[in-house]
């Protein structure tokens, strides 16, 4: 047990067969600030990535192997939404993000972001489509934007998540695609980096890099490793981005336009198989630094800020969904910095997303093949 657990964060692997076995339902946590109740909202979900909850308090699920959801405020779940896109769901890839329009109550407009075939491969798409009223189905599904070049060997890296900023504009973030990494550092490359758009897909007004030569006009931040969280800060409105390292040096950055944060010039850890990254060195002038870097890695997938009222003393603080060793992380924050960390349900059931829920409760979905949404109540 002991090499496992010593192994599986090397080899990417989740170790749901510790000792305090699987997070489940009715357990009681005491924590640092608050005490909860970890409760099955829903189960059944095959490899859930995905979250976004409706005006009406119902919740929208995407599973990496194509599917959309819509699960009740009973937490029952429904059949699959219709007409969503062919993906590929292979290896890392899949259906992955789903994030409402600012106006879903009256257009009904969504982006998915998901691994899309494209001539010469596969690669990281964004399309939007409306909901139907029903919503038994997605109509007028169009395609935005492809983070083109197509890559035919690998399957990894998506990045992939979908949020908008305070400036209206919808940001999304794309991984290198893992075999070859200077493409985060590429002007003219699409992967791994964080794009910033107008809701139909057109780079967005005001873009870093509007009218330079080589440059795509969509990128808004670049030197990105596989960036799979994105998040507003409601205390300042920063856009705060969440990406993996490899062997450690995995990141919480503070997204600024233009600005390079470093893959794979710089990294505060190493390769798998232990070398260094390409110059050896952590930082380097002219590189952002970021707000909180791991190693040995946590595997931070998705990441929200918690805003609600059933958990007072966590306002304002950034959770974390980890995956390798599993569980939840815990910051908090002043302004943009990072003042302290917590751990919770560590080395028990791999975590994609985390999001604060309209009833103030905080919902997390598991990365199983019978995977759930989990949702933390406050307990007494
Ligand atoms: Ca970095």
């Amino acid at each position: 047990m002991r090499a496992a657990r010593f192994l599986a964060p090397l080899l990417g692997l989740g170790l749901a067969a510790c000792s305090a076995g699987p997070v489940s339902a009715q357990e009681v946590v005491r924590s640092e600030q608050a005490s909860f109740r970890v409760r099955d909202f829903s189960t059944g979900l095959e490899h859930p990535w995905g979250a976004a909850f409706l005006p009406d308090g119902r919740l929208l699920v995407t599973e990496r192997p194509g599917r959309l959801r819509v699960i009740g405020q009973d937490g029952r779940v429904s059949a699959p939404v219709q007409g969503v896109p062919d993906v590929v769901a292979q290896g890392q890839g899949g259906l992955l993000d789903v994030a409402l329009a600012p106006d879903f109550a009256q257009t009904r407009q969504l982006y998915l972001c998901f691994a899309g075939a494209a001539q010469g491969g596969v690669l990281t798409r964004l399309v939007s489509a409306r909901l139907s009223a029903d919503m038994a189905r997605l109509e007028g599904v169009a395609t935005l934007l492809d983070a083109t070049p197509a890559q035919s060997s690998g399957r990894n890296h998506y990045g992939c998540r979908i949020v908008f900023g305070r400036d209206g504009k919808l940001y999304l973030s794309t991984g290198d695609r893992y075999s070859d990494k200077s493409r985060a550092q590429r002007l003219g490359d699409l992967a791994g980096k964080v794009l910033r758009l107008e809701r139909d897909g057109r780079p967005a007004e005001g873009n870093p890099f509007i009218g330079r030569e080589g440059a795509r006009a969509e990128i808004f931040s670049y030197g990105h490793r596989n960036p799979q969280g994105l998040a507003v800060n409601p205390a300042t409105g920063s856009m705060i981005e969440i990406e993996f390292g490899a062997r450690g040096g995995d990141e919480v950055n503070r997204l600024r336009a233009g600005a390079n944060y470093g893959w794979p010039l710089v990294s505060y850890g190493t390769d798998y198989n232990g070398s260094s990254i390409g110059t050896g060195k952590a930082s380097a002038p002219g590189i952002e630094e970021p707000l909180r870097h791991w190693t040995p890695a946590v595997s931070p997938s998705g990441g929200n800020f918690y805003v609600g009222d059933a958990f007072p003393a966590w306002r304002g603080n950034l959770f974390l969904a980890a995956l390798s060793p599993p569980g939840l992380v815990r910051l908090s924050m002043d302004g943009d910095r990072v003042v302290g960390e917590e751990r919770l349900l560590w080395n028990r059931t791999r975590f994609r997303q985390v999001l604060p829920g309209p009833d103030g409760f905080l919902y997390i979905l598991t990365d199983e093949a019978r995977g759930r949404v989990l949702r933390l109540e406050p307990a007494s």
